[in-house]
């Protein structure tokens, strides 16, 4: 019997996560919530969802429910993660997992106590070519890692009249660029080296300290409508540059925009080692460049048939035949249910732990300890050591 999903929120990323599990064997999204009813009733009929509710507690406490994937603006994650534990059920929430990291230290608490699985949406970890860089570092193949560079860069709030959530700081948290795919970053890349950052130091930028904001309601990636607006100051930043160490004293640097006019969704990693370098960008998800000084660099191409087994299991066509960021999202997905499979039936975990992995609570964690210590970073302007 399949298992029975709700997905809270009607937004990019609910409608991206429903897309994903509609492509996911002997799972079942059999309920749907918003804030409004009616909201809820559209898109439930638009996908076929058998339940609407307008209050998302509603469809927590719904019997049948037994995973609930949170996809709701950041402010309501806590509140909400914490309501899906307290019932035992399994949760997927979006990023970051909270405001900071107070919030996050006690949804990490609650969740090693729970019953369900839980796991944070980073899906960038699940792509073919991310699988096979991770799995060429932990294999030596690279040799010792020196220096790590990239960024994630976007053009979607560029103009002073883009406006979406993730500009209120109240619905957001106090960082926007920096939570909202600097959080991507720093997870895809201390996922592919095995290390975590332990230090940062930040400078960001607010290129826009005024928005007008259009009176209705905007949908992220959306392009506004002309018509009535508001002057709204903005205190979060646009864009950012962040210097990092890595355990193990690896360098790296990376910078994050929403305002870089071409770059839709430019997730980019370097990596400089002693044998060899590894390059990928997400808008090319499909190749890796491995570089090399005393031959000729190569481009590997996403093919399970030439790929190690993490980075096989994770690409679900034969070479040449194009998967992305909707397949990540699957991909992420296909592994999280299979952790729920194992507990609902009561089967033992896997000896030697699961790989690739899903983001857990206390990797999600992490990672607000990371954001809170960039922004103290660029207030105080100095070196912030990531404690925890
Ligand atoms: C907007 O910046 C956004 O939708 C992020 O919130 C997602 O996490 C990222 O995957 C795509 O861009």
């Amino acid at each position: 019997m399949g298992i029975k999903v709700g997905i809270i929120g009607t937004g990019f990323s609910a409608k991206s996560h429903l897309e994903a599990l509609r492509r996911l064997n002997q799972v079942e999204v059999v309920a749907i919530a918003s804030s409004r009813q009616e909201r809820a009733e559209q898109v439930a009929k638009e996908f076929g969802i058998p339940k609407a509710y307008g209050d998302a507690r509603q469809l927590i406490h719904d019997p049948e429910v037994e995973a609930v994937h949170n996809c709701t603006p950041n402010h309501l994650h806590f509140p909400l993660n914490r309501e899906v534990l307290e019932a035992g059920k399994h949760l997927l929430s979006e990023k970051p997992l909270a405001l900071n990291s107070r919030e996050s230290r006690q949804l990490m608490e609650w969740a090693q106590k729970s019953e369900g699985v839980s796991g944070v949406c980073f899906n960038y970890r699940h792509y073919p070519m991310v699988a096979e860089a991770r799995a060429a570092i932990a294999g030596g193949e690279c040799g010792e890692v020196y220096l790590v560079q990239g960024g994630y860069l976007q053009d979607w709030l560029l103009y002073n009249t883009d406006y979406n959530w993730r500009l209120d700081p109240e619905q957001s948290g106090s960082t926007r660029a920096v939570a909202d795919i600097g959080s991507h970053w720093c997870d895809t890349v201390q996922h592919v080296l095995g290390r975590r950052i332990v230090e940062v130091f930040a400078d960001l930028k607010t290129v826009h300290p005024v928005r007008y904001k259009p009176k209705g309601p905007v949908t992220t990636f959306a392009k506004s409508e002309d018509g009535d607006r508001e002057e709204v100051p903005i205190h979060t930043e646009d864009c950012g540059i962040v210097m990092v160490h890595f355990e193990g004293g690896i360098q790296g640097v990376f910078t994050v925009s929403q305002v870089s006019a071409g770059r839709k969704n430019r997730l980019y990693f370097e990596i400089s080692a002693e044998k060899a370098s590894l390059a990928w960008d997400q808008e090319e998800p499909n190749r890796l460049w491995i570089g090399k000084r005393d031959e000729a660099n190569r481009e590997l191409l996403r093919d399970p048939s030439i790929l190690s087994e993490p980075a096989a299991s994770m690409a679900h066509y034969p070479g040449g035949h194009q998967e992305g960021w909707p397949d990540g999202l699957k991909n992420l997905l296909i592994d999280f249910y299979k952790e729920v499979r194992r507990k609902k039936e009561g089967r033992a975990a896997e000896e030697g732990g699961r790989f690739p992995s899903f983001a857990t609570f206390e990797d999600g964690h992490r990672i607000m300890v990371l954001i809170d210590a960039i922004l103290e970073s660029h207030r105080t302007k100095r070196w912030v050591e990531v404690k925890e």
